[in-house]
């Protein structure tokens, strides 16, 4: 078979130590061979010069429903989740399916010129109309050619904040939403939550779909959910389909508590994520000071070897009036906010927008570089991953299936003085 398009002298993370190179050539959307030199030639020959080659950046946790509503109808002044709710409430009652896709599509654009080419948006579903959810599966068929999209039923108000709630994510789960989210600590008691958690888990038992909780986005010590999620992973055996997302209370519980907790964790094998640059700015709004900083315990559930990703949550909404949807940027943030400054821990901060995001996200054999893959990659303005995030660098190209999709110059500086 002839190639399409060659890549030559790219920088794999897998040889990043050695500095080695390899062309790589794709044909028919997949990568056809990978090697030090390639005698062959294609209508496409791009030199990479030795710079990073990467699998596609992976975005595991995102409201696409809210995106780009900022100021809509109002700003978030106390800068809290709670009052966030509230704004997204008011936004909500006028929502349209048309609305939700061009926003949800205007993002997904953005991402995709960043890099990103796998993303898990949130949908929520505590409205009747379900518009949220309609709009973000039209979507998820609309851009499947360039960009892959799962979508999580997600009860914003609490699954039992309503008496129709626990109906309509049922609903969604039958309309086609690829997991089950959920809000134990919003739920009106612990109770409502530990229920919450175990109808979960039923739903994505019936249905197949995998579950992805928001889980303890709280200050509170006392919010405990995390246990009731790990302890419903080990008995249904379905850990690795699990995700237990933001679990900012971890942050501040004891260590006893924490300790034992690690255990049951490890028992589990469920998946964490963690969006520090949106809980970095929600948490903490109730202390003085020494303020928390109201972030789960990336460093420490990472070095305990459970899969760890990062995502944005937010691009520009009632949560978080910032973001562009780059994932340089959120792993630059762990690296702060998780003290994750060691060497190791820089490239482990990248590996978690990339490879550790596709493990989240259960996307196995669909994800990396390898003969025989779908050829999606990125190229980028720099050598390795610790570049990548010094630099914050360009994706110089994102190739989607096969064909390059962005292409996008890194900024040109001229130098006048002496
Ligand atoms: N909803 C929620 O419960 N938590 C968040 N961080 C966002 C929406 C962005
Ligand atoms: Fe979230």
């Amino acid at each position: 078979m002839n190639a399409s398009l060659l890549l030559r002298r790219c920088q794999l993370i897998a040889q990043e130590a050695s500095g080695q190179t390899v062309d790589i050539a794709i044909a028919a959307g997949q990568i056809m061979a990978i090697a030090p030199t390639l005698e062959i030639s294609a209508p496409i020959e791009l030199d990479i010069g030795g710079q990073l080659v990467s699998a596609p950046f992976v975005e595991s946790h995102i409201h696409l429903d809210s995106a780009l509503t900022a100021g809509q109808p109002r700003w978030n002044l106390s800068g809290t989740l709670f009052e966030g709710i509230e704004i997204w409430r008011d936004r909500k009652a006028d929502l349209t399916i048309e609305d939700v896709k061009t926003r949800a599509i205007q993002a997904l654009k953005q991402q995709a010129s960043l890099g990103v080419l796998f993303v898990r948006s949130h949908a929520d579903v505590s409205e009747p109309s379900l518009s949220a959810l309609k709009g973000l599966l039209a979507v998820r068929e609309a851009v499947k050619d360039w960009m892959t999209l799962q979508v999580v039923a997600f009860p914003q108000d609490g699954l039992y904040g309503s008496e129709t709630n626990a109906a309509l994510m049922e609903e969604s789960l039958k309309l086609g939403a690829d997991a089950v989210g959920g809000i134990p600590h919003y739920e009106l008691t612990r109770e409502d939550g530990v229920r919450s958690v175990h109808k979960i888990f039923e739903l994505a038992q019936k249905y197949d779909r995998l579950i992805d909780i928001h889980c303890d986005e709280i200050d509170d010590p006392q919010s405990r959910f995390l246990e009731v999620v790990a302890a419903c992973a080990i008995r249904s055996g379905l850990g690795p389909r699990v995700t237990a997302s933001h679990t900012t209370a971890f942050g501040s519980y004891n260590d006893a508590y924490a300790l034992k907790l690690m255990g049951i964790l490890q028992r589990a094998q469920l998946n964490f994520i963690a969006n520090p640059l949106i809980n970095i700015t929600l948490q903490g709004r109730t202390d003085t000071y020494p303020k928390r900083r109201g972030v789960t315990r990336v460093k420490e559930l990472w070095q305990s070897g459970l899969n760890v990703s990062l995502g944005h949550d937010c691009i520009q909404d009632p949560w978080y009036s910032l973001g562009t949807g780059n994932l340089l940027a959120v792993a630059e943030m762990a690296v702060h906010v998780c003290q994750m400054t060691g060497q190791d821990e820089i490239d482990a901060c990248f590996d978690m927008v990339t490879s550790h995001g596709a493990r989240t996200l259960n996307l196995q054999a669909d994800y990396g570089i390898a003969e025989g893959q779908p050829a999606n990659l990125i190229v980028l303005d720099a050598r390795s991953r610790y570049e990548a995030i010094l630099n914050r660098a360009t994706v110089k190209y994102v190739i989607s299936r096969g064909q390059v999709l962005v292409e996008t110059a890194p900024p040109a500086v001229t130098w006048h003085g002496e």
